[in-house]
């Protein structure tokens, strides 16, 4: 796990000291300022203080481990079943730019072929100059199979011969890489909306699923495209990218209240080994790592 945490700014506050309004203050500004969001922040503060009461707590000390617990239970109420883990599996990455999608289509990648699958990518990002090639280099350095268009191409039409491709050489995993910027807004969700149009009538076998990729170093952007992607689309999961720079993971807790969507994987680093598991237990324990 990376070092996410943001137990730094609270160590002082979690000492043998009397619970006072002060603490309770302090507290809820420290996970405001990492971004837990104003909304949560106020209810885990109404609720530590009701387990506090009911536990007869004294010291500051003891609301530690209470505080961990009840960001665990937010957390464990995302639970997904992690569907399009069933193969064949077609997952489309969604996202705006420079959050990660393509990167994180090389991790996985990287670890399916790893695990003995076959994987092939679709390069359906025919706007930006160069993305292709970038996703042929993941493509390279993981084993996996990739299909792309030249630049401009339809994005539709890149996923229906990877789907057709996918079929005819018995990929169990197909990662659709998808553009983070088209001429405006509207345009992406379109053009979005057209693939999954496509996905689905071309699919068969293949399990489709959407996952979104969200950087955790832009915290409330991070929830206005999760807000705007999720409203256009049905969204299976969240990739939280780039937890390795931040000492801002309180954001998991602003996106299970704000969004209510389960965050399923984690980005820790720019490497092919860089992806985790998100397990809501291991990440609220690294968030009070000292
Ligand atoms: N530190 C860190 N950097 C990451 C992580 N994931 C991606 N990056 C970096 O973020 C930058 C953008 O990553 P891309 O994968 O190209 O992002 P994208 O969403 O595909 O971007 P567009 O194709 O332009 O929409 C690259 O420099 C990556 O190396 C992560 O988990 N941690
Ligand atoms: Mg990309």
């Amino acid at each position: 796990m990376a070092k996410i945490g943001f137990f730094g700014r609270l160590k002082h506050l979690f000492v043998a000291s009397d619970i006072t309004d002060d603490f309770y203050d302090e507290l809820e500004e420290t996970l405001i300022l990492s971004d837990v969001g104003m909304e949560a922040s106020e209810e885990i503060i109404a609720e530590l203080k009701r387990r506090a009461g009911i536990q007869g707590l004294k010291f500051t000390d003891e609301c530690k481990e209470c505080l961990k617990d009840l960001m665990k239970e937010r957390l464990e109420e995302l639970y997904s079943d992690r569907f399009w883990e069933t193969e064949p599996a077609l997952l489309m990455i969604v996202g705006v730019n420079g959050v990660g999608k393509t990167t994180t289509i090389g991790k996985l990648a990287s670890s399916l072929v790893a695990g003995g699958r076959k994987v092939l990518m679709v390069a359906a990002d025919t706007f930006r100059a160069g993305a292709a090639e970038q996703l042929t280099v993941w493509a390279e350095r993981s084993g996996a199979d990739i299909i792309a268009q030249k630049e401009g191409a339809d994005p539709s039409s890149v996923l229906f011969d990877g789907i057709a491709a996918a079929k005819a050489r018995g990929a169990n995993v197909v990662l659709v890489d998808t553009a983070g910027r088209l001429h405006n807004k509207k345009n992406l969700m379109d053009e979005l909306a057209k693939m999954n149009r496509v996905a689905e009538r071309e699919a068969g076998n293949y399990r489709k699923a959407t996952l979104i990729v969200l950087d955790a170093t832009t915290g409330q952007n991070a929830l206005n495209q999760a807000r705007v992607f999720t409203e256009a689309t049905d969204v299976a999961g969240i990739i939280l990218t780039k937890v390795d720079g931040t000492a801002k993971g309180g954001v998991v807790l602003a996106i299970q209240q704000e969004i209510g969507v389960p965050i399923v994987y984690l980005g820790c680093g720019e490497g092919k080994d860089d992806l985790e598991i998100f397990d809501a237990d291991d990440f609220v324990d690294a968030m009070f790592e000292e």
